[in-house]
């Protein structure tokens, strides 16, 4: 048994082939001859998960025996991706394990391709939670993730006929070996019902909560582990199950079809993830959802507390609860009802106790993503939570009375209550009262928070407001997905410590000038290129050329992102190629990757505008030897990660004061890309670190686009004063890109002439006379490549590591505690 131990956990060549061995074997029940690449995969899975465990029980042990104060992540969404080669570079095995796979004979590559990822996210703010479990992890600090364990994460997208095409996402089918399913870990969660008051033993009124609906949240547990520590943190993620002791005995005797029928409705809970703009319709599925999740959540917390550290009167001290977003922000209601109803707390203690533990990160200003909730619907969902809301508004509206004399229209702004049409509750309203701190996600986005979404907040509690820039983890967005950048940086620097202290990434400035590396780095992009070049050309039919620039925007397609505006640059290239304008062009590859929210028409119709263009100028040999259109469809983690090392353009340009920060530009210039962008989010840091000079800036500043609003702005006189841009949105509208048909762009070319909500047009020609410094700049190549390491070797500080120690010591005061190997 000894023996037996070695082969399970230990990190040598021989344990991991004999474990793999035994786990196709053992899990699997198969032997290598008949094995399918599936089974290879799993048995893979299962043997680096099997390292995984035995970190994470001491992990485990460590934290209870400590009573360390915990960080709990509250997110709908986590956008993991796949976890086998991420989890090997954390386990420092990558490579041992390539080496063992050619010795059994396998396709290493084969297998990780295998891993269909967890795509339990939108975009930028699941992803962000995925980037900080794996930091939370590698700085050390215990934490749990909580969220929504969704049977079927973002649709997967196809195109056709140029189309995007929602396909349903099925990660589940295949099992998934990473998570543990604790199906004793298990808590009530109530819907609907009334309130009503009662006497306790002491003849004190309480209230009690008498629902018309109970589910049961079962946990899901996946091991987080950090880079090179010993340190795993928990990944938990609820599955809503039907509640054997409410439906099958209280309200389903004899009624057997009922009660298979209440099952389906229960798991519907947690069967879906919501694309970020889905109007109306499902709304009240999303508003179960965040009940659901919330609950289990804090429930587990309180029981965590009274199994290890005893009374809830610390439960503040034991710990902090961050909120992703506002979807998360019925925790305040939830917290305060779970500590008065069932654990007999006064208001005030409960009160006092809900503001330590939480914290709210906002990200977004745009008014339409403002989560807002019709209060009939809460009423009918959550009658108790409506209650302590309105407890919670009286109280605090009473204190703006008090601090404002008279000044009604602020207790109008401020309440959590929107009582202009239909009254609704105001989430972030609700998160901002009941957390100790709030923050942005950059400094631009969290000055305006403050200046603007928050202004009366923060005029009241100026010291609530933070900024904490993002970040992502260089484990997955340089090791794992660029191998061959990461060796020549360890090369470079002499150690690759680099990969959990980013800042020494900034070894290489001094190495810059050297011809010997520019040489390296060079060859380092053009075979990523070349390795995107053949798997675009597999899954697009479209050809590009490697020695091409590659150009590239990649992100959800939004309006306020303006996909079109390069769509329109790129039929300026075009137009130019055709009337023979250019000498000597710089041959570009467009490359374009994102999904649409499927209600979201425009965004659709924008995708549809860069595939029909691609037809064209792919099928136009008078121009296709300079320039390439792609759309790569399915942008994921997993296409992600092929991406950011072949790109030598980033394409960064929303409207500024739209991107709250941005975190795909810091993972293309990680990879040493340069920038093309607007002072927007994350952009300007970036600008200031890189330096001015190797980052490509255009267009109007936050204050510019308020002006502009302020003084009135007019589309229509950019369209007609401007020749060129005319000209681009016409050859749209003449039908060349849609086989004669001169109405299909007509909604997105007549929405900018008419109203461009986020101007397009007026940033047009700032953007194109950048493009043309960009082709200019690399056409010196020496140069170029010498941007291309300043960006590398400057970017530390948007390692997620540092944002997370910037949340451990300003927020949340959580210190490290490091877990042995
Ligand atoms: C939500 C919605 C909902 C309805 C209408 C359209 C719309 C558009 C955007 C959103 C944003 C959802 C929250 C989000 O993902 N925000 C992103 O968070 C990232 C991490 O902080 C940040 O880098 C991105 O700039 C920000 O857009």
């Amino acid at each position: 048994s000894v023996e037996r131990e070695h082969t399970r956990t230990g990190m040598s060549k021989a344990a991991l082939k004999q474990d793999f061995l035994d786990n196709l074997f053992y899990i699997q029940g198969r032997f290598r001859e008949v094995a399918t690449p599936h089974d290879l995969y799993m048995a893979a899975a299962f043997t680096t998960r099997d390292r995984l465990l035995k970190r994470w029980v001491k992990s485990a042990q460590a934290f209870k025996t400590l009573h360390a104060r915990t960080l709990c992540y509250l997110s709908a969404e986590f956008l993991l991706g796949p976890h086998l080669a991420n989890n090997l570079v954390n386990l420092g095995i990558i490579e041992t394990s390539q080496e063992a796979g050619q010795e059994l004979d396998l396709d290493f590559e084969a297998i990780l391709e295998e891993e269909e990822e967890p795509g339990l996210g939108n975009g930028g703010l699941g992803r962000l939670a995925a980037c900080f479990m794996d930091s939370l992890s590698t700085c050390q600090i215990p934490a749990i993730g909580y969220g929504i364990r969704y049977e079927f994460g973002i649709f997967d997208q196809a195109i056709e006929d140029g189309w995007q095409v929602e396909k349903s996402d099925t990660w589940l089918r295949n099992g998934n070996p990473w998570e543990i399913p604790r199906p004793k870990i298990r808590f009530p969660v109530l819907y609907g019902g009334h309130t009503e008051q009662y006497r306790d033993q002491n003849g004190e009124p309480r209230m009690r909560w008498v629902p018309s609906w109970v589910i049961d949240g079962v946990a899901y547990d996946t091991p987080i582990l950090g880079y090179g520590v010993g340190n795993v943190n928990l990944l938990r993620l609820w599955k809503a199950e039907a509640s054997e002791s409410f439906d099958f005995q209280a309200f389903n005797v004899g009624d057997y079809y009922g009660a298979v029928h209440a099952k389906i409705e229960a798991e519907t809970i947690s069967k879906v993830l919501y694309p970020n703009d889905e109007p109306e319709a499902g709304k009240e599925l999303r508003l179960k959802q965040q009940h659901f999740f919330v609950s289990c959540s804090l429930q587990d917390m309180i029981r965590l507390h009274l199994n290890t550290v005893g009374p809830l009167d610390d439960f503040a001290d034991k710990f902090a609860a961050q909120l992703n977003d506002t979807h998360p922000a019925l925790a305040v209601a939830e917290l305060m009802r779970l500590l008065m109803d069932d654990h007999g707390m006064t208001w005030d203690r409960s009160w006092e106790m809900t503001q330590r533990t939480f914290c709210y990160t906002n990200h977004t200003l745009l008014p339409e993503a403002l989560e807002t909730w019709s209060v009939t619907l809460f009423e009918r969902l959550l009658p108790r939570h409506l209650e302590i809301i309105y407890e919670i508004n009286r109280r605090f509206l009473d204190e703006i009375r008090m601090r404002f004399l008279g000044d009604e229209d602020r207790v109008r702004r401020m309440s959590l209550i929107a009582e202009d049409g239909e009254r609704r509750i105001r989430m972030a309203h609700l998160a901002v009262v009941g957390s100790k701190a709030v923050n942005g996600v950059a400094k631009l986005h969290s000055e305006l928070v403050k200046s603007t979404l928050f202004k009366d907040f923060n005029a009241l509690w100026p010291e609530k407001f933070h900024n904490v820039t993002n970040g992502v983890t260089p484990r997955r967005f340089m090791v794992v997905s660029n191998p061959r950048l990461a060796r020549l940086i360890t090369e470079c620097c002499g150690h690759d410590d680099w990969i959990r202290d980013l800042d020494r990434v900034r070894a290489l400035e001094s190495h810059a000038e050297s011809s010997d590396l520019q040489a390296q780095w060079k060859a380092v992009k053009l075979a990523a290129k070349r390795d995107l070049t053949e798997w675009l050309k597999h899954v697009t039919g479209v050809q590009l050329d490697p020695a091409a620039m590659f150009d590239v925007q990649a992100k959800r397609i939004h309006e306020y992102k303006r996909q079109h505006l390069n769509a329109l640059h790129i039929i300026r290239c075009y137009q130019e190629l055709k009337q023979g304008l250019l000498k000597d062009p710089v041959p570009r590859a467009f490359i374009f990757g994102g999904k649409a929210a499927p209600a979201y028409f425009l965004a659709k119709l924008i995708i549809k505008l860069i595939n029909a263009i691609a037809e064209v100028v792919n099928n136009d040999p008078e121009v296709n030897g300079f320039m390439r259109v792609v759309f790569m469809p399915d942008f994921n983690v997993k296409t992600g990660q092929r991406l950011y090392p072949a790109a030598d353009l980033s394409e960064q340009i929303s409207l500024a004061g739209k991107e709250a920060s941005g975190t795909g530009n810091m993972k293309f210039s990680m990879n040493g890309a340069l920038t093309i962008g607007t002072l927007d989010g994350a952009n300007l840091e970036i600008r200031e670190a890189v330096g001015k000079e190797n980052f490509f800036l255009f267009g109007m500043t936050a204050e510019d686009v308020l002006e502009k609003q302020i003084e009135g702005y007019r589309p229509w006189d950019y369209y007609h004063g401007d020749h060129e841009l005319k000209a681009d949105i016409d050859l749209i509208n003449s039908g060349l890109f849609s086989h004669g048909d001169t109405k299909l762009f007509r909604p997105l070319t007549d929405d900018l002439i008419n109203h461009d909500p986020f101007m397009v047009l007026a940033d047009y020609r700032a953007y194109i006379e950048c493009q043309q410094r960009v082709s200019e700049a690399y056409r010196d190549q020496q140069h170029w490549v010498r941007m291309s390491i300043l960006n590398v070797a400057r970017m530390g500080y948007f390692s997620s590591d540092r944002a997370i120690r910037e949340y451990a010591k300003n927020i949340w005061g959580i210190a490290p505690t490091p877990i042995d190997l």
